[in-house]
């Protein structure tokens, strides 16, 4: 019987190999997919997640755990798909116009994968013009903004007035080094996030508000 137990473990140690296995162990005994995804991936990433916030893993393990989890996801998306389940909720994430900082916006799409979320990677130096296209474009029901620079987090503003200016129904969500929630507030946005882990928590709240 396959136990996933050790596979959200071997996410948690960033085992490709061993996630690997397991996860087509599962599927070979007849496992539902959204279980091997809910009990096994997402329970190990959670605890990456976790772990993240409270300074006890850092940026390298956050990344293998997520290499880790990228790969068993390839076996088991397809199968995701014929069972119909349904991730939680369609995201858009992209750094904002003027910023080629990745490496957080990164992490945090990894995250929200890792959480259940359906992610759009809308790449960086994103005008307002695009998020709100791609928003359209995708039926993403939450848009997530990063910024590292003071000089790019104006374009967030803009993107926000972008989008009340279009009248989509999306929910909005802010994060990176220099934003905090202050600035959150005071553009009017729906959410801020001061780290990846985090941002899933916010993502969660934003699709059950
Ligand atoms: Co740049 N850079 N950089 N840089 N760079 C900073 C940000 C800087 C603080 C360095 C410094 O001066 N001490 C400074 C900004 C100063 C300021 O405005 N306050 C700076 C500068 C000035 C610049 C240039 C202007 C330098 C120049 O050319 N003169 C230039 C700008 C280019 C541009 O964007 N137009 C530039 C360029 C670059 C590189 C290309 C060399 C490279 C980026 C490579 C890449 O991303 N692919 C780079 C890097 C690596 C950095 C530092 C060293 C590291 C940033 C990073 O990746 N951190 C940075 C200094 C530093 O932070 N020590 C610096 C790790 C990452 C995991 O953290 O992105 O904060 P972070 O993400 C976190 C959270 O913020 C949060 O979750 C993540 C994980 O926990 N988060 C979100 C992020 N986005 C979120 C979105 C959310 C929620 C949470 O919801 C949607």
């Amino acid at each position: 019987m396959a136990d996933l137990k050790a596979l959200a473990d071997s996410i948690i140690k960033g085992d490709q190999k061993t996630a690997l296995d397991l996860t087509k162990k599962a599927l070979a005994e007849g496992m539902g997919p959204g279980k091997v995804l809910n009990d096994g991936l997402i329970a190990g990433m959670n605890v990456i997640g976790e772990r993240f916030k409270k300074n006890e893993v850092y940026i390298p393990e956050v990344l293998i755990a997520a290499r880790a989890m990228k790969t068993a996801m390839e076996v088991l998306e397809p199968e995701l798909v014929k069972a119909g389940v349904k991730p939680l909720a369609k995201a858009a994430i992209g750094t904002v116009q003027g910023d080629l900082h990745d490496i957080g916006k990164n992490l945090v799409v990894m995250m929200l994968k890792g959480a259940g979320f359906n992610v759009v990677d809308l790449g960086v130096d994103v005008t307002p013009q695009k998020f709100v296209e791609q928003a359209k474009a995708t039926g993403a029901k939450i848009v997530g903004m990063s910024a590292l620079l003071t000089t790019t987090m104006p374009s967030m503003e803009k993107t926000a007035q972008a989008f009340r200016e279009a009248g989509l129904n999306v929910k909005l969500m802010i994060g990176g080094a220099p934003v905090t929630q202050g600035y959150a507030d005071k553009i009017g946005v729906d959410g801020y996030a001061p780290d990846a882990a985090s941002a899933v928590d916010v993502a969660k709240r934003l699709i059950n508000a």
